[in-house]
């Protein structure tokens, strides 16, 4: 079983957004914004709606830079999250019911209060580069087991 979903990261350096999940999956924690794609719609389309939805803004251009899966010890659905990275947008960041958004410096990402396998895959978003992944969680606080690389296309 598979679930897809979308996370997007609008990235000027040497600011990022990123917003506080209030509620659901996550809830509690800084991530990007995104969420699962609906039937019938592509994976950009989706990250893009996400973003409106759960930011107030749409991004010009977003560029897909890595695909992460997540398993969950026990659950036989793994989460293919696919990562994209946006610069220009319309509109200000305004707080949804899901996110509030918030500017962090790249050198004061609050990792502590992300999910775990952020502060991985971080230095390879912000280098620019693209990147492939699987990772095992034991509870959502406890990595297994990590596989990251970096890859030239994606
Ligand atoms: P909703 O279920 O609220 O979308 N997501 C993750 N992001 C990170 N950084 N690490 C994870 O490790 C994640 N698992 C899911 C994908 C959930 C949002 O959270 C992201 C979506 O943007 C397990 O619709």
């Amino acid at each position: 079983m598979k679930k897809v979903l979308t996370l997007c990261l609008i990235y000027q350096h040497p600011n990022i957004l990123l917003g506080m999940k209030k509620r659901g999956f996550g809830e509690g924690r800084w991530n990007g914004f995104g969420g699962k794609v609906q039937e019938g719609e592509a994976i950009e389309e989706a990250a893009k709606r996400e973003i409106q939805e759960e930011a107030g803004i749409m991004p010009h251009k977003i560029e897909r830079v890595g695909i992460l899966d997540f398993e969950f010890k026990g659950d036989p659905e793994i989460l293919e999250v696919h990562i994209f990275r946006g610069h220009d947008f319309d509109g200000e960041p305004k707080e949804s019911d899901e996110m509030r958004p918030q500017w962090f410096h790249v050198d004061e990402l609050p990792f502590d209060t992300m999910w775990p396998d952020d502060k991985h895959w971080f230095p390879l978003f912000l280098a620019g580069k693209k990147f492939r992944g699987k990772i095992l969680f034991e509870n959502s606080d406890k990595i297994l087991n990590l596989h990251l690389s970096e890859v030239e296309k994606i």
